[in-house]
């Protein structure tokens, strides 16, 4: 199976971080050619950090003669490493785009049929305070949520916090990368974090399991990958999909999915019976090798075989070849991992194997990161909360660290047995209708709130839902939370305005600040204005911002090593001090101490697992209603296999639906035939599929996964929302 992008390719294009931005556009062009360069005086050149994912990568928005031009990376940026991808090349587009929100909206109508009148800043928020009060006076503060993606969340949390409830959830937690964080915590004691702390840059074999770089083109990501490339590490790729990684890769594996646990149990068979595991880093800092030892005896590639389809000889090859580069050998620890439901489980196999590695601390593995030390701007002490959302679920989720979407969005059913009930949800820069699987229970849960207050600003999904809409400007027109992220440098990083907000809409500190107003708790926000609360915070840092807004990011002097010496100790943050083989703390839970392999169910006759990943050219579902990268893709495909597309006569290209196990149906979407997906699953992209009719360029185009997702496998560690365990047949 050939792909004719070449390795080569790839490494040129992720030095450049735009994997193909073609359209000749102005926009998207990362660089300007020399005869359409400008006389500088026109041009405009103000920090920035992305907001088009929520990887914060820090750069410049050009403007030209006060209009939008061009965005750049910035070169001293860990998360851009001076380059933008696609998608946040394509940033401008939310500022042009005719059918953002203008307005606060109040709503007139049934909710969801989307009725509004528009109202004044003054008059939403004197509507959305008189509910926060009631709220509280009758069932407690406690009982409004908020639901936050992007940095500027941060705002809103404060709010929340000085309102007196700590119920805060992210879908990027319970819908993401939750397991990966808690399996990392459970063996190491310390998460994974965002921007990853691995050092593929450096590594000399990579192995992905499902993570799929390059289509994920988190930018320092790809950048990374493509530095391992130009080094000659050796890759391994495990995904039941041809991947734009596994078309790079030295050695693909295609798995039958939901298996992986298997395989990495297999890996660990060899890497201790064939002794090539690091005996001195597994002797001073692992606890539990002999019981890890005697309890992976049975997962023999030959048994694993069984399962994941990939042949014995490939297992211990592969094992070797790990063995041979370690301690510079990452199995990468991947993103988005809410899976099958033994998320933590597989994750935390994972965790296990690179222990055995000794990679942790080291070249070419997973180095010690740095975070710049930048203090809150001061406040009274914020109420103390006598509730939350955990004791809706007593007994359960003891380990998760973060709160659940999920969770919020079950408590807010009411119920007899539900002693934390919802009745208020703040949605903040997350389109949860989309983006919790389970739509019906959403739904349900929306219906019982007493008030949804929506901070948007596109017409989305929950938006249609939502009592009170309120319009965020871009985060090109505005001030933003300072970015303070760990990596290999302590850095800071500044969004500024680069041009007046459009429209009546408004950034969230304005907002907050106005709300706080209302709700009488000013006192939690002293600040006159944002640039206030950042100058402070950012001098108490060592810095000003004065200084930021010339510099965009600064990075603080920190000369903690990154690495630990060859044969260090390391005192790991876990109940033992050590890196926890066997886990005590599970055990005490009553979950396996060690990762025990259980089957997942497989599709019925004439269904296929859906399988999900990313468009490179789009976030989510926040861009597909962007005008540039519309140019792009404007809708999605369903990967079909050869062989399956044979047997149901279907073409390239032709529109189908795909209905699920529960009888649930998708908007039409194409199929794509290839050979570079198993005959068992299909896969599309998330995002499109849009069913807000005031989103024109995205409404309908494509089909959506999350409406198909309708079982969740939830995983009983910590809570995460398993997404892939449902299957699809095809209507014609
Ligand atoms: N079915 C399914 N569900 C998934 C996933 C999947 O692949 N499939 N992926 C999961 C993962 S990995 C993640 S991280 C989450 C992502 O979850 P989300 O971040 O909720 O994803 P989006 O659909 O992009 O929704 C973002 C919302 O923020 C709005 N927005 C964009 N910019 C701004 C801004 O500057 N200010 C404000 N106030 N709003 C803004 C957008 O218009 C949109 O409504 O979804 C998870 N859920
Ligand atoms: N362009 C773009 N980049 C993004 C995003 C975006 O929206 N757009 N979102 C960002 C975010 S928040 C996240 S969390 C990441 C998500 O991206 P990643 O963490 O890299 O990937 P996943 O979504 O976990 O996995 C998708 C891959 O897993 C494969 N797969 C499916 N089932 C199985 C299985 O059972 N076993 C194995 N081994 N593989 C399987 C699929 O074929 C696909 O290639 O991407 C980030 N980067
Ligand atoms: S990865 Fe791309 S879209 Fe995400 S923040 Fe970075 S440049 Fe923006
Ligand atoms: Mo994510």
């Amino acid at each position: 199976m050939a792909s004719n992008f070449t390795r080569r390719d790839f490494i040129k294009i992720s030095g450049y971080g735009a994997v193909g931005s073609v359209v000749s556009g102005k926009l998207i062009n990362g660089k300007s050619s020399p005869e359409s360069k400008p006389p500088e005086s026109n041009v405009r050149k103000t920090p920035t950090f992305c907001a088009m994912c929520t990887f914060k990568c820090a750069g410049w928005a050009y403007t030209r003669d006060g209009a939008p031009w061009k965005l750049t990376g910035h070169k001293d940026d860990h998360h851009s490493n001076g380059r933008l991808c696609t998608k946040g090349t394509g940033g401008w587009g939310t500022y042009t785009d005719p059918d953002r929100l203008k307005t606060p909206l109040i709503r007139t109508g049934k909710r969801g049929e989307q009725y509004f009148k528009e109202v004044s800043w003054d008059e939403a928020f004197e509507y959305i305070a008189l509910k926060l009060k009631k709220i509280a006076e009758e069932h407690g503060p406690e009982c409004v949520a908020l639901l936050t993606h992007g940095s500027d969340g941060s705002f809103f949390k404060q709010l929340l916090k000085a309102y007196g409830s700590s119920n805060i959830a992210a879908p990027s937690y319970g819908s993401c990368r939750g397991p990966r964080e808690e399996a990392y915590i459970l063996t190491y004691g310390e998460p994974v974090d965002s921007p990853e702390r691995t050092d593929m840059s450096n590594s000399k074999c990579l192995v992905f399991i499902g993570t799929h770089i390059g289509e994920n083109t988190h930018s320092s990501q790809v950048k990374e990958f493509g530095d391992a490339l130009a080094n000659g590490a050796t890759v391994i790729t495990v995904d039941p999909r041809f991947s734009t990684a596994a078309s790079k890769s030295d050695h693909w594996l295609p798995i039958k999915p939901g298996t992986d646990m298997a395989l990495l149990l297999a890996w660990i068979n060899v890497i201790i019976s064939e002794e090539l595991y690091d005996k001195q880093f597994v002797k001073n800092n692992t606890t539990g090798f002999e019981l890890l030892k005697t309890h992976v005896e049975k997962y023999t590639p030959e048994w694993a075989y069984t399962e994941t389809t990939i042949k014995p000889d490939v297992i211990r090859k592969t094992a070797r070849i790990m063995a041979k580069n370690a301690p510079a050998t990452l199995v990468h620890p991947g993103r988005m991992v809410v899976w099958y439901g033994d998320d933590t489980q597989r994750v935390r196999t994972g965790a296990i194997l690179n222990a055995l590695l000794g990679n942790w601390g080291k070249k070419g593995g997973f180095f010690n990161p740095l975070k710049a030390d930048v203090p809150g701007y001061p406040h009274p002490p914020y109420p103390k909360p006598s509730k939350t959302w955990r004791d809706a679920f007593p007994g359960k989720f003891e380990l998760a660290n973060l709160a659940l979407s999920s969770g919020i969005c079950y408590a807010s059913i009411p119920s007899v047995d539900k002693s934390c009930s919802f009745k208020g949800w703040i949605v903040y820069g997350t389109n949860a209708m989309r983006t919790m699987p389970d739509r019906a229970k959403t739904l349900e849960a929306i219906q019982n709130l007493d008030l949804l207050v929506a901070v948007d600003i596109l017409p989305m999904e929950i938006t249609g839902w939502a009592d009170v809409i309120l319009p965020e400007c871009s985060y090109l027109e505005r001030y933003g939370e300072l970015r303070v992220t760990s990596g290999k440098k302590a850095q800071i990083a500044l969004r500024m305005p680069a041009l007046d907000p459009l429209y009546n809409s408004k950034p969230s500190w304005w907002m907050v600040k106005k709300l706080a107003d209302k709700l009488g708790l000013n006192e939690y926000f002293k600040w006159k204005n944002v640039e206030e609360y950042l100058d402070l915070r950012l001098t108490k840092a060592g810095t000003s911002l004065k200084e930021l807004k010339k510099k965009g990011v600064i990075t603080l002097p920190d000369d903690t090593p990154i690495y630990y010496n060859k044969n260090e100790k390391i005192e790991f943050d876990t109940e033992s001090g050590k890196i926890e083989l066997y886990s005590q703390l599970l055990e005490e839970h009553g979950f396996d101490p060690i990762p025990v392999y259980k089957r997942h169910e497989n599709p019925p006759e004439d269904y296929f697992r859906l399988l999900v990943g990313r468009s490179p050219f789009h976030a989510f579902g926040r861009t597909t209603n962007n005008p540039i990268l519309t140019q792009l893709q404007n809708e999605n495909h369903v990967w079909i296999n050869t062989l399956i597309a044979k047997d149901w006569d279907l073409k390239n290209g032709q529109y189908i639906k795909l209905e699920n196990q529960d009888g649930v149906v998708s908007n039409k979407i194409r199929v794509k035939v290839t050979e570079r997906i198993r005959p068992d699953s299909v896969y599309m992209v998330h995002g499109f599929g849009h069913t807000n009719k005031f989103l024109k360029k995205a409404y309908l185009r494509g089909a959506d996964d999350s409406t198909l997702i309708t079982k969740v496998h939830t995983d009983e560690i910590m809570g995460g929302t398993g997404m892939r365990g449902n299957f699809v047949t095809f209507i014609t």
